[in-house]
């Protein structure tokens, strides 16, 4: 007789899907919800950085563009939660872990977003990123999660052209709007190269994540994929990315590149980054701002199971 155990390390190694009705590990259970809720608490912080700029996007267009993708987070944060749901975490400890401060989200959005070209750069390279990281967890081994990012990829795509597209218009524009987009490139290159986790020698969770088919890579080669993407596309703007040692290195077949400050991607999970404390008290505002919404929802429901009660009563 195959234990539980057998029955769902025969599932991994044959590329088969895990479903919540599926026994599983304890652990892999934990690094799942760990994961998925990181990852959806991104998705809504994410939303801030962007939706400072809604009211002042510089033409009817670009705002109805930037609306539809700020509500594009505000769905994927929602197909994440869901996900997580499924492994027996509820949304109110998730949301709760997010206002205390218990919860990590990405590095990335404790960045500002001084002009309207970190509108561009976000697209460009934290949606690129993004995209280089996601694509392969439409394959992670747990079922839902994989599922979700197959349709969060799609959208992330668009918003990566639609974030190439800004960057290119202000290139093609005046000396000061090629310096906007330029600066902007500047201040996001290297937090972007961050969000792809530590190196692999300092991941702790990497291996048994790759061993659970969660991840597909190692967060140094999906940064190595994702600057290689980059030079291309950097040249076709007409933008210089920040790193002077940056190389095609023939013999060991990588990037070569100067060393991440990795004291500042230290600082900003510690809760210390320039913008950690604007974004967690702009999401704890607007739940607390929400709670009526809550309270509605809920007493809209009371009286929906009551109606055929109230409807017999009546007949
Ligand atoms: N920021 O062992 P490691 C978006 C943490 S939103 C903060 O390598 P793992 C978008 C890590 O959690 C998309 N924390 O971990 C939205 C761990 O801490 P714990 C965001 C980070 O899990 C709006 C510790 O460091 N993407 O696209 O194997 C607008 C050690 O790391 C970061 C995702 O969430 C970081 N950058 O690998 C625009 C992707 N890096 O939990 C765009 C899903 C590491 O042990 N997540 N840490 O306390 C993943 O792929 C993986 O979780 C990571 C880290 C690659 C991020």
């Amino acid at each position: 007789m195959t234990t539980d155990q057998e029955a769902f390390d025969a599932l991994i190694a044959a590329e088969q899907r895990i479903e919540p009705r599926d026994w599983m590990p304890d652990a892999y259970r934990k690094t799942l919800i760990r994961q998925i809720s990181q990852h959806a608490h991104s998705e809504i912080i994410g939303m801030q950085p962007e939706g400072n700029w809604i009211t002042r996007a510089p033409s009817l267009k670009r705002k109805a563009i930037l609306m539809a993708k700020v509500q594009d987070e505000a769905g994927h944060g929602l197909y994440l939660y869901s996900a997580a749901q499924t492994l027996g975490i509820t949304r109110d400890e998730m949301t709760e872990q997010l206002i205390t401060g218990r919860a990590k989200y990405s590095s990335i959005f404790n960045y500002p977003t001084p002009t309207w070209a970190d509108m561009g750069a976000i697209g460009w390279l934290v949606d690129g990123a993004a995209i280089c990281n996601q694509v392969p967890l439409c394959r992670a081994s747990y079922g839902p999660y994989g599922r979700a990012m197959v349709r969060i990829c799609k959208e992330e795509s668009f918003h990566q052209r639609q974030g190439f597209e800004i960057l290119l218009t202000l290139m093609q524009g005046s000396p000061a709007q090629r310096e906007m987009a330029q600066d902007a490139v500047n201040r996001w290159y290297w937090p972007s190269l961050m969000m792809f986790g530590p190196p692999d020698d300092e991941s702790p969770n990497s291996a048994q994540s790759m061993a659970w088919k969660i991840k597909r890579f190692s967060n140094d080669e999906l940064r190595q994929r994702f600057v290689g993407m980059l030079v291309p596309q950097a040249e076709v703007l007409g933008v210089t990315l920040p790193d002077p040692d940056l190389r095609w290195n023939e013999e060991t077949e990588r990037w070569d590149m100067s060393e991440i400050d990795w004291d500042e991607f230290k600082e900003v999970l510690a809760g210390r980054g320039p913008c950690n404390a604007e974004r967690q008290r702009n999401r704890r505002t607007a739940h607390e701002d929400g709670a009526w919404v809550r309270e509605a929802a809920a007493e809209y429901a009371r009286k929906q199971a009551l109606l055929p009660e109230l409807v017999e009563g009546a007949a």
